[in-house]
């Protein structure tokens, strides 16, 4: 079967960055799926919020604010398997099996934790206090994020590009969690194997568990796999960004929408043109309207054919804001009517909470057996 596996972190209102980079596709992918020979969990990873600490009321709003975006922009819990990352406890238990054989140092390399150290902390990382006073899960927060793919032992995980290294890593932990208990014990050298597996071929336990490297699905309009701030267009839009005028969230309004995108950095180089990297600013605009074409069109070509090549820079703010507040409207009232619902929102969730239980519970229970853990 073709298992698709995305999370979310609840850490504030989604942004157009998350939208068209992810949630849009997860919608696209749940549209398109057919049950018969798929499976979708989406899985808004709280625990993975934890790395930045905050009063418990903030996280609780995050997580209701989270869930009521997703379900606003069309994620259907009939059809989709969407729950929270804390009500599934084999997260957290199949990260610790998996940090057992991840090394550090793989860890070391990756990019994410070091620039999310800088957001926390101005330090210089080569300073070794700001080093020590690094939170071991901040630093081990790959290794959650391989847990979530393959807890549900996903084939198929849809992200934005930022994301390909912790994917990469994910791989890189299902070689080692197969060569470590899926792979039957040379007797020459008395490594690898448990579950049984003696000499031979591997046991029905250790086939069982082997786990599947997953492929990463991205988006499938190519300007959007990275929209970047509008205050600082090197670096992502980001929710954790200090300056809430670098990013458009999707409950924002038409009049925020275009007070945003009016102050957004662009240049001074003159007339609107098409150039990502000599003006990434201007550039960053029209990847949000080619990325919601509905023609499809590139970047370059929808420039031309809607008269914004040579275009006032204004004008083409105006053309972007008009089409990103077409696009967001219908989600943000969908999302006002969630949150003003009389009763708590994770009622909607219940049962595919349940069928994510159901899920973890079953597949941890063939990583254990290779293991020998049960
Ligand atoms: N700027 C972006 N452009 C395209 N895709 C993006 N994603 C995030 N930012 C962009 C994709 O959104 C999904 C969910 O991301 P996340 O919340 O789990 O974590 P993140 O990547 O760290 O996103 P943020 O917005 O920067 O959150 P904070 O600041 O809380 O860490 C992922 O699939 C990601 O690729």
């Amino acid at each position: 079967r073709k298992v698709i596996f995305s999370g979310i972190q609840p850490t504030g209102v989604p942004h157009l960055g998350n939208y068209l980079g992810a949630l849009r596709e997860w919608k696209r992918l749940q549209d398109e799926a057919d049950p018969a020979t798929t499976d979708l969990f989406f899985c808004i990873v709280d625990l993975h919020a934890l790395t930045i600490p905050r009063p418990g009321k903030e996280l609780k709003a995050a997580r209701d604010e989270m869930l009521a975006a997703l379900l606003a922009l069309g994620i259907d819990p009939g059809k989709s398997t969407l729950y929270f990352q804390s009500d599934v406890k084999e997260h957290a238990e199949l990260m610790w099996i998996l940090a057992c054989t991840s090394s550090v140092g793989y860890l070391s390399r990756m990019t994410q934790w070091k620039s999310k150290l800088q957001l926390a902390d101005t330090a210089s990382l080569t300073d070794p206090e700001a080093r020590a006073s690094l939170k071991l899960g901040l630093f081990s927060y790959p290794v959650l994020q391989a847990a979530d793919i393959l807890l549900h032992r996903a084939t198929h995980v849809p992200v934005g590009d930022d994301q390909r290294q912790h994917l990469e890593f994910a791989r890189e932990c299902v070689t080692n969690f197969n060569h470590a208990y899926c792979t039957p014990a040379d007797p020459a050298k008395g490594g690898g194997g448990g579950g049984g597996g003696g000499g031979g071929g591997p046991s029905r336990a250790m086939r069982e568990a082997a786990m599947v490297p997953p492929e990463m699905i991205l988006p499938s309009r190519g300007a959007a796999k990275r929209i970047m701030s509008l205050t600082a267009p090197d670096k992502k839009m980001s929710k954790s960004d200090p300056a809430p005028r670098s990013r458009i969230l999707l409950t924002d309004d038409a009049a925020t929408i275009r007070r945003k995108i009016r102050g957004a950095v662009t240049d001074g180089l003159g007339p609107a043109s098409y150039d990502p990297v000599g003006r990434p600013g201007v550039a960053n605009l029209v990847h949000m309207v080619a990325a919601l074409d509905p023609r499809g069109r590139d970047p370059a070509t929808l420039m031309k054919e809607e008269g914004l090549e040579g275009c006032q820079l204004a004008d083409l703010k105006e053309f972007v804001s008009d089409k990103v507040s077409e696009e967001l409207t219908p989600i943000r009232e969908r999302f006002e009517s969630y949150m003003s619902m009389p009763w708590d929102i994770k009622i909607e969730i219940e049962k595919s909470t349940e069928v994510a239980q159901k899920s973890a519970a079953r597949n941890m229970r063939l990583y254990k057996e290779a293991m020998g853990l049960c």
